[in-house]
């Protein structure tokens, strides 16, 4: 599914970005159905952190992942992993700027939706270039789920690129929850992508629903 710009504006409203190392010892096929369940609407498999499946057995926890999504029209997107992504069909791909070249990506996926980290006007502006479909900000706050991230850019990261010019489709990440969901928002992105505020939560049905409202809000 290759959406257009205003879908894939509106998939990226809220988008939930896991792998089994977020989820605390519970079932991933479990949490993402109750994200679903609580009104998510694109998903990334990332599979990656201290304690990340590899080979058969991230390639099996993906299939769980992308049946179900794709059993209720949610973007499946794999993170990094060009062969997976191939493997499972997937809707998408979204690399970082240290990732396969984004170049390559594009070129290999005509027809997926391509998604590239950018963290300064100058990498969205390169990300442009290559063929992004959208660019991931961030981070926006502090996160405790990336141990590599760059420094927190805050919204205003996002500001200086509506106003640098950068029309695409912005998602921002990076330490979003409820109490910070609306300035990102604000900032000019069209949606908020997390991890822990929905794989961490007590209820990730409810904590789902509740950013989800945020978003309804202002968008
Ligand atoms: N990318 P949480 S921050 C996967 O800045 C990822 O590019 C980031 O996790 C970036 O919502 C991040 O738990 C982790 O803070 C986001």
């Amino acid at each position: 599914m290759k959406l257009h710009t205003d879908q894939l504006r509106e998939a990226l409203q809220l988008y939930l970005v896991m792998g089994s190392p977020n989820c605390a010892g519970a079932d991933p096929v479990e949490v993402l159905k109750a994200a679903i369940d609580g009104g998510i609407t694109m998903f990334q498999y990332r599979e990656k952190g201290a304690g990340a499946l590899t080979g058969a057995a991230s390639l099996a926890l993906g299939a769980q992942l992308r049946e179900l999504c794709a059993r209720h029209a949610i973007p499946f997107i794999v993170n990094d992993d060009v062969g997976m992504a191939e493997a499972l069909e997937a809707d998408g791909i979204h690399v970082g700027q240290e990732d396969t070249a984004a170049e390559e990506v594009r070129r290999r996926f005509p027809g997926k939706i391509v998604g590239i980290s950018a963290h300064n006007l100058a990498e969205a502006q390169s990300a442009l270039a290559a063929g992004a479909d959208y660019l991931g900000v961030g981070p926006m706050y502090a996160t405790r789920t990336k141990l590599d991230a760059r420094e927190v850019q805050g919204p205003e990261g996002l500001v200086r690129m509506r106003e640098g010019g950068i029309r695409l489709p912005l998602v921002g990440i990076g330490g979003i929850d409820a109490a910070g969901a609306a300035a990102v928002l604000r900032g000019g992105a069209d949606g908020i992508a997390v991890v822990s505020a929905i794989t961490q939560a007590r209820s990730p049905r409810e904590a789902a629903a509740e950013l989800r409202e945020i978003v309804n809000m202002i968008k």
